[in-house]
C-alpha cells in the first residue's frame, strides 16, 4: 500500500556526465516500475538533471534548503528556486547537516516548513549516534528528533513528510544497522506517528540509511516498517542502485 521510495544521496560528489549516465540507465522502458526512484545531486547538477531525466523514472531532491525565500544569504539556495528546476524533494535534517553545519532540531523544523510552502517533499533524517546507542538512547533520541518537528506540524503537514532512519555510526562507514535493529526503530518512528493518527502512520513512507548496498538492501527492505532507502555511496554506481531499486519493485 506504500509505494517504496530508494533516494539517492550524492553528497558532494558526482559530475554532469554521471548525471547523463543515470539518466540513459533509468530511462522509463527498462526500469523498475512500483518504485519512486529520486536522485538528490549537488546543487549545480540540477538543471542538468532535469533535462537528463526526462523520459525517465527518476525524479529530483535536493540535499538542502535555506529557511527564507531570498535575501542577504550568500551562498544560500532556497525552496522557491530549487521549485524551478523540477525538484520534488529536499533533505532535511541529515546528521552531516547537524554536524558539521550545527544545524539544530529548531533550524531544521524551519526548513521543513520552508519546504512544505513550496510543495516539496521535505525528507526528514533522524538517527542516533554510536555513544546514544551504546548508552541504550536509541528511541529517545529518535524519537525526540521526529517528535520535535511532527508535533509542530498540522495534519496535512505530516502527510507530505518522509522520514529517513540513519544511524549516525551506520552513514559512509561500511557498517549497516542489521535488518532487526532498523526494524526496531522505524517501527517505534510509526508506533509514534500512530499516535496522531494511525492512518497517516501507515501511509508514513519510512526509509533506512547507512551504508546500504545492492546485497544487503533487499533483507532490509523485507522488514514490515522500512518502505525504502536514503542510499549515499552506493547511489553512484549505477549498476549497484538500479539493482537496489529493483530489490524495491
Ligand atoms: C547516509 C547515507 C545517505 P551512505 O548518509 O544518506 O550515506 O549510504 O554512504 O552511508
Amino acid at each position: 500500500m506504500r509505494t517504496p521510495l530508494i533516494a539517492g544521496n550524492w553528497k558532494m560528489n558526482g559530475s554532469v556526465a554521471l548525471i547523463n549516465e543515470f539518466g540513459q540507465a533509468f530511462s522509463a522502458a527498462v526500469s523498475p516500475t512500483n518504485v519512486d526512484v529520486v536522485i538528490i545531486p549537488p546543487f549545480p547538477y540540477l538543471d542538468a538533471a532535469r533535462h537528463a531525466f526526462e523520459g525517465t523514472v527518476l525524479s529530483l531532491g535536493a540535499q538542502t534548503l535555506n529557511p527564507i525565500h531570498s535575501g542577504a544569504h550568500t551562498g544560500e539556495v532556497s525552496g522557491r528556486m530549487l521549485k524551478e528546476f523540477a525538484v520534488s524533494y529536499v533533505l532535511v535534517g541529515h546528521s552531516e547537516r547537524r554536524q558539521l553545519y550545527k544545524e539544530n532540531d529548531e533550524q531544521i523544523l524551519a526548513r521543513l516548513l520552508a519546504a512544505l510552502s513550496v510543495d516539496l517533499k521535505p525528507i526528514l533524517c533522524v538517527g542516533e549516534s554510536l555513544e546514544e546507542r551504546d548508552a541504550g538512547r536509541t528511541m529517545d533520541v529518535v524519537l525526540r528528533q521526529v517528535g520535535y518537528v511532527m508535533s509542530r506540524l498540522e495534519p496535512d503537514q505530516r502527510k507530505q513528510v518522509v522520514i529517513a532512519y540513519e544511524p549516525v555510526w551506520a552513514i559512509g562507514t561500511g557498517r549497516t544497522a542489521s535488518p532487526e535493529q532498523a526494524q526496531e526503530v522505524m517501527a517505534g518512528i510509526r508506533a509514534y506517528q500512530a499516535g496522531f493518527d494511525k492512518g497517516l502512520a501507515e501511509q508514513l513512507r519510512l526509509l533506512y540509511g547507512g551504508s546500504m548496498n545492492a546485497s544487503n538492501a533487499a533483507e532490509l527492505l523485507a522488514q514490515p516498517d522500512i518502505d525504502g532507502g536514503l542510499v549515499g555511496g552506493a547511489s553512484l554506481k549505477i549498476d549497484d542502485f538500479y539493482a537496489i531499486c529493483q530489490s524495491a519493485g
